[in-house]
C-alpha cells in the first residue's frame, strides 16, 4: 500500500508525493544539486487551463535535468519541492492540485518521477561566504534577466533567493572578509532592494517599494535608482512633498535624467518659492513696507518661533549680487530640503540659474529689499531650531538713488542681517570702506543705544579679484587682504585711522573671501542664462568654499540682539520699527556722498593749491609774494589749514558741498590768472634774485670796465657792488630756504623791489611799452586799514556797476593758490572777531566785496565753513579786532585779492 505524504500546502495549491521505489536515503538532492530524472505518466486535469506556460520541466524540451534551486516557473518550483524531497533512485508518484480563491480546483497536474543521479552538494548553511556570494550574484543576474523577459513575479523570487544568500553571509566578519568583498556584498545589497522595489511597485505593493528603497538609501544616501523608485513610490502614495525632494535630489545627481525631470515638473510647482518685495521705494524716495507680505512670511505658524538667521548682499548694483544669491538657494535646497551632506550643491550643469532676478546689461534691476518667500529650516548643533532667510537688495549708487535712499537700504540690511555680504568689485577701495562706514554709521544712529557692538558679521566678498599670486582665492587670501587694508599704523592720516577703527567696532566678525572673475559668458554675454557650463571652472570651486562657509549647518549664524537670538515674529517688529525710523525725520539725512566727495576734493584741492601756491609764489614778483616772507617758511603756506586741522574738519564732517564749485571755479580762475603771470615773466626776471645777479653782474661789469679805464674808483665800486649782491644774495636765498633771518630777507626785498619798480622797470618800461597796464595793477595794491579796505570796496562797487563790461578790470590778478591762501586768511580773520558791531560791519562788507567780485560762491563756502562748524576751534593767536587792523598782510591780502584798485 502506497503512502501519500504532503510536500508542502498552502491555499492556493497543494503538493503530495506517494513512494512507488525507495532510493538510497543517504543521497539527498541539496541546493544546487545537479538532479537527473525522469518522468511518465504525466496527466492534466482541465488541459484548456494552463497555469504556467513557462514550465520548463514540463516542456517537450526538457533534458532530463534539474539543478535545485534554479527553478524559475511556480510549476518547475513545486516539482524542485518535490524533488528535494526524495532520494536517490526513488520512484514516486507526484500530485500537484490549484486551487482559485474558492478553494475549488482549478487544475491537477499528476506524474511518477523516477530520481535517477544527484549529485552531492553541501547543506547552505555549510557553504563558505564566497559562495553564498557567488550564488547571490548568480541569482540577481537571473533576476535581471527574468525582469528583462518581463516575468517580474519570477524575477522578484529569484531577487528574494538572492537576498536570502546575502543575509546568510552575515553576521561578516571582517577578519575574513576583505574590504573589496565587503564592498561588493553592500553594492549587492543595495541592488537587491532596488530590484526588489522594482517589483513591489510593479505590483503596485508602494509601501512595501517605499520600506525597500529605505533601506537601500540607509545604505547608499545618494543611490539614484532608489531615490527614484522611493520618488514613485511616494508619489503612488500622494506623498507629493516627499517624492519633490527625492525627484530633486535624482536631477542633482544625475543631471540628463529626462525622465526624471518630467516626473518632477508637477511636484515642483508645489515648492515654487520667489524673491518677495518686502519694502520698495516711492518715488518721493521713502521706502514703503509690505508688513502683509512680511507678516505672512515671518509670522507663519512654523516659522514664528524659531531663531532668524538672515543673508543679505548689499552693495554697489550690477555686481553679481542676485546672481550670487541664487547659488545660495541651490545649496539651502540641497542641503535643508533634500537633506543631503556631499557637495553635489551646484546644481544642474546646463540648468539655467534661477531665484532672485538677475540680469545682464548695464541698468539697475533689483529695487528695494527683497526676502526669498521660502525659508529654510535647520536645526543647530545645540539643538536651537532656526530659519534661514536670503535677502537681495537694491545696488547703491545706481543714478537712480538718493544718498539717503542708498543709506537706508545699507543700514536697513545691516540692522536685519546676521551675516552681511559687502559684494565689491575688484579689490577693497578706500571709498568703499567711507561708504561702509556713512552707511553703517546712519544704521547705528537709527538703532536704539546698543551695548557692545552693534552689526554681526561683516563678509567683505571682492569678486573679479584678479591677483591671486599676491592674495589667493577664497577665504585665506581674502582675510589677509583685508588685514592690509584695515591696519592701522603709526603714520598713518587720523582720518583713516578714524575710518578703520570705527569699522572693526560696528561689527563682531569681520571677514574677507576673494572670488575669482566667473568667466566671459557670465560677464558680457547676452544669451548667458546661468547655465555651469558657460562659468569657469576656478569660480565654481570657490562658490564651493564660499556658500558652505556661510551656511552649512555649523556655520549659521542667529540674529542676535541685546544678546538675544531673534525670533522670526520678533524681526517683524523689529524691520516695523526701523521702517518709521527710516521714512520718519528724525534721522539727519545723511551727509550725501557729493559732501563726501566734495569734501575729499576739498582736501586734495588744498594740498594741490598748496604746491602751486608755493611754485607760483616763487614766479611772480616779490611784492605779490607777501613781502618776502618764505612761501615754504613763511605766511603764505603758514596760513592753510594744517593736516591736524584738516582731520578734525573731517570729523566733525561739516565741509559743505559747495567748496567743491569752489575749486572748479578756482581752477577756471587759476588757468587764466596763470595765463596772466606767464605774460609777466619778463617782470619776474626781476624779482629779488634777479634783482640781486643783475647787480652782482653790474658790480663785475664795473670793476672790470675801472680795470680796463684804470679807473681805480669805478673798479673798487664795480667789485664792491659785486660783493654785496653777491652777500645779499646768499643771505636771502639762505633765508628763503630755510625761513630764518626773514627780516634780512624782508629789507633784501624791499630794496630790490624799490630798485626794480625806480630804476630797472621805468628803463623797461621805456623799452616795452605794452607792460605798462600790468605794472600798473601789480603796483596799485595796498591796503593800510579796514577802514581804506572799505572806503576802497565803496570805489569798487561804484566802478563796477559804472563799468559792467569792464570785468577784467575786477579780476584779481591771483594764483589759485593766493586765493586759497586769501581764504584761509580771511577764515583766521574772521574767526578772530568777536561780536562786536565793528566785527559784523566788517564782515557785512566783505561779503559786498564778494559779491562784487564775483567769487561770492567760493568765498561763501568760506564762511560756511566757520560758521557752521560750532566746535571747531582754530589754533589761532588771540588776537584783537584792533590788532587785525594794523594786520596789514590781511588787508593787502584781501585787497588784493578782491582786485580793489587803491591809488
Ligand atoms: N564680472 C562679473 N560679472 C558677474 C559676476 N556675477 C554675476 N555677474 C554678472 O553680472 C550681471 C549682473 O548680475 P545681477 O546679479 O543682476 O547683479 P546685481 O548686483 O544684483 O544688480 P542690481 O540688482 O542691478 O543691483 C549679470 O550679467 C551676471 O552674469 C561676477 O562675479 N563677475
Ligand atoms: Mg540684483
Amino acid at each position: 500500500m502506497l503512502q501519500e505524504s504532503i510536500v508542502s500546502t498552502r491555499p492556493d495549491r497543494e503538493i503530495t508525493k506517494k513512494i512507488i521505489t525507495p532510493g538510497d536515503y543517504s543521497i539527498v538532492p541539496y541546493e544546487e544539486s545537479r538532479c537527473k530524472i525522469e518522468l511518465s505518466n504525466v496527466r492534466h486535469t482541465n488541459e484548456d487551463v494552463n497555469i504556467d506556460v513557462e514550465s520548463r520541466i514540463l516542456s517537450k524540451n526538457f533534458d532530463g535535468v534539474v539543478i535545485i534551486g534554479e527553478a524559475d516557473s511556480f510549476i518547475d518550483k513545486d516539482l524542485e519541492l518535490i524533488l528535494q524531497q526524495m532520494c536517490c533512485g526513488e520512484t514516486c508518484f507526484a500530485r500537484i492540485v490549484y486551487k482559485n480563491q474558492n478553494c475549488e480546483i482549478v487544475k491537477e497536474i499528476s506524474c511518477e518521477i523516477e530520481l535517477k543521479e544527484v549529485t552531492e552538494e553541501q547543506l547552505v548553511s555549510d557553504w563558505s561566504w564566497a559562495r553564498l556570494l557567488e550564488a547571490a550574484a548568480h541569482h540577481k543576474e537571473r533576476g535581471v534577466a527574468l525582469i528583462q523577459e518581463k516575468r517580474v513575479v519570477d524575477a522578484f523570487r529569484r531577487f528574494s533567493k538572492a537576498f536570502k544568500f546575502l543575509v546568510a553571509i552575515e553576521p561578516v566578519n571582517p577578519e575574513e572578509i576583505n574590504d573589496e568583498s565587503l564592498h561588493e556584498i553592500k553594492d549587492l545589497k543595495v541592488k537587491l532592494y532596488n530590484n526588489l522595489a522594482h517589483c513591489q511597485l510593479q505590483f503596485c505593493e508602494y509601501e512595501a517599494a517605499l520600506e525597500l528603497c529605505n533601506r537601500a538609501i540607509s545604505l547608499d544616501n545618494d543611490n539614484v535608482k532608489a531615490l527614484y523608485r522611493r520618488c514613485t513610490a511616494y508619489h503612488c502614495l500622494k506623498m507629493y512633498e516627499d517624492a519633490w525632494k527625492d525627484i530633486q535630489r535624482v536631477i542633482i545627481l544625475n543631471p540628463n535624467d529626462k525622465a526624471a525631470r518630467t516626473k518632477a515638473e508637477p511636484s515642483e510647482k508645489l515648492l515654487e518659492g520667489k524673491g518677495l518685495q518686502i519694502i520698495s521705494p516711492r518715488p518721493d524716495h521713502t521706502f514703503e513696507l509690505d508688513e502683509r507680505s512680511l507678516a505672512e512670511l515671518l509670522d507663519s505658524p512654523d516659522i514664528r518661533n524659531r531663531s532668524v538667521v538672515l543673508v543679505a548682499v548689499a552693495g554697489a548694483f550690477r555686481k553679481g549680487k542676485s546672481f550670487l544669491l541664487d547659488f545660495f538657494l541651490r545649496y539651502l535646497h540641497h542641503t535643508y530640503v533634500l537633506n543631503s551632506k556631499d557637495d553635489n550643491w551646484l546644481g544642474p550643469e546646463d540648468e539655467p540659474l534661477q531665484g532672485f532676478s538677475w540680469r545682464g546689461g548695464s541698468e539697475r534691476n533689483t529695487t528695494g529689499l527683497l526676502l526669498w518667500s521660502q525659508p529654510f529650516k535647520a536645526t543647530l548643533e545645540n539643538g536651537e531650531k532656526v530659519a534661514i532667510f536670503l535677502m537681495d537688495t537694491q545696488g547703491t549708487f545706481d543714478s537712480e538713488s538718493t544718498v539717503r535712499d542708498n543709506a537706508t537700504v545699507f543700514a536697513l540690511s545691516t540692522m536685519i542681517s546676521s551675516v552681511l555680504i559687502y559684494n565689491l568689485s575688484q579689490n577693497i577701495e578706500e571709498d568703499e570702506l567711507q561708504h561702509l562706514q556713512l552707511f553703517t554709521d546712519y544704521g547705528r544712529v537709527a538703532l536704539e543705544k546698543t551695548e557692545g557692538k552693534p552689526f554681526q558679521h561683516l563678509q567683505f566678498l571682492v569678486r573679479d579679484w584678479s591677483v591671486p599670486y599676491e592674495y589667493p582665492y577664497g577665504l585665506e587670501g581674502g582675510m589677509k587682504l583685508l588685514e592690509k587694508r584695515l591696519e592701522v599704523h603709526e603714520n598713518q592720516h587720523e582720518e583713516l585711522k578714524t575710518l578703520r577703527r570705527e569699522i572693526r567696532s560696528f561689527f563682531s566678525q569681520l571677514s574677507c573671501f576673494l572670488l575669482p572673475h566667473p568667466g566671459m559668458k557670465v560677464a558680457t554675454s547676452k544669451e548667458f542664462n546661468g547655465k555651469l557650463t558657460d562659468i569657469d571652472e576656478e569660480f565654481k570651486k570657490c562658490l564651493k568654499e564660499l556658500v558652505p562657509y556661510l551656511l552649512a549647518p555649523h556655520n549659521l549664524q542667529p540674529k542676535v540682539l541685546s544678546g538675544q537670538t531673534l525670533k522670526a515674529k520678533e524681526l517683524l517688529y523689529y524691520i516695523q520699527a526701523y521702517m518709521e525710523v527710516f521714512n520718519g525725520t528724525e534721522l539727519p539725512v545723511p551727509q550725501t556722498i557729493l559732501e563726501a566727495t566734495a569734501q575729499a576734493n576739498n582736501l586734495s584741492a588744498v594740498s594741490e593749491a598748496r604746491e602751486v601756491y608755493e611754485c607760483l609764489m616763487e614766479e611772480v614778483p616779490p611784492r605779490e609774494a607777501g613781502g618776502g616772507a618764505s612761501p615754504r617758511a613763511g605766511q603764505g603756506p603758514a596760513l592753510l589749514p594744517t593736516q591736524e586741522e584738516d582731520g578734525r574738519r573731517r570729523q566733525v564732517g561739516d565741509v559743505p558741498g559747495t567748496v567743491a564749485s569752489g575749486h572748479y571755479e578756482l581752477e577756471e580762475q587759476f588757468e587764466r590768472l596763470r595765463a596772466q603771470n606767464e605774460s609777466k615773466s619778463l617782470l619776474n626776471m626781476f624779482g629779488t634774485s634777479a634783482v640781486l645777479a643783475a647787480l652782482l653782474v653790474v658790480g663785475c661789469v664795473l670793476s672790470m670796465l675801472g680795470d680796463t679805464l684804470a679807473f681805480s674808483i669805478l673798479e673798487v665800486l664795480g667789485k664792491t657792488v659785486a660783493l654785496l649782491s653777491l652777500g645779499a644774495l646768499v643771505v636771502w636765498m639762505y633765508s628763503r630756504f630755510t625761513g630764518h633771518m626773514r627780516e634780512a630777507s624782508e629789507i633784501l626785498d624791499e630794496f630790490a623791489m624799490t630798485l626794480r619798480t625806480y630804476c630797472i622797470l621805468p628803463v623797461i618800461l621805456q623799452i616795452f611799452p605794452e607792460y605798462s597796464s600790468i605794472d600798473d595793477k601789480m603796483t596799485s595794491y595796498e591796503i593800510e586799514s579796514i577802514e581804506d579796505l572799505i572806503e576802497n570796496v565803496n570805489n569798487s562797487q561804484n566802478d563796477t556797476s559804472s563799468d559792467d563790461e569792464d570785468e577784467d578790470e575786477l579780476t584779481p590778478v591771483l594764483s589759485n593758490g593766493e586765493a586759497l591762501s586769501a581764504v584761509y586768511d580771511l577764515r583766521r580773520y574772521v574767526a578772530s572777531l568777536d561780536e562786536s558791531e565793528d566785527a559784523m560791519q566788517t564782515l557785512n562788507y566783505v561779503e559786498n566785496l564778494l559779491i562784487a567780485n564775483g567769487t561770492k560762491s567760493f568765498c561763501q563756502t568760506c564762511y560756511k565753513i566757520y560758521h557752521r562748524r560750532e566746535d571747531y576751534q582754530p589754533e589761532l593767536p588771540q588776537i584783537t579786532t584792533k590788532e587785525i587792523r594794523d594786520e596789514k598782510w590781511i588787508h593787502v591780502k584781501l585787497g588784493r585779492w578782491l582786485g580793489v584798485p587803491i591809488s
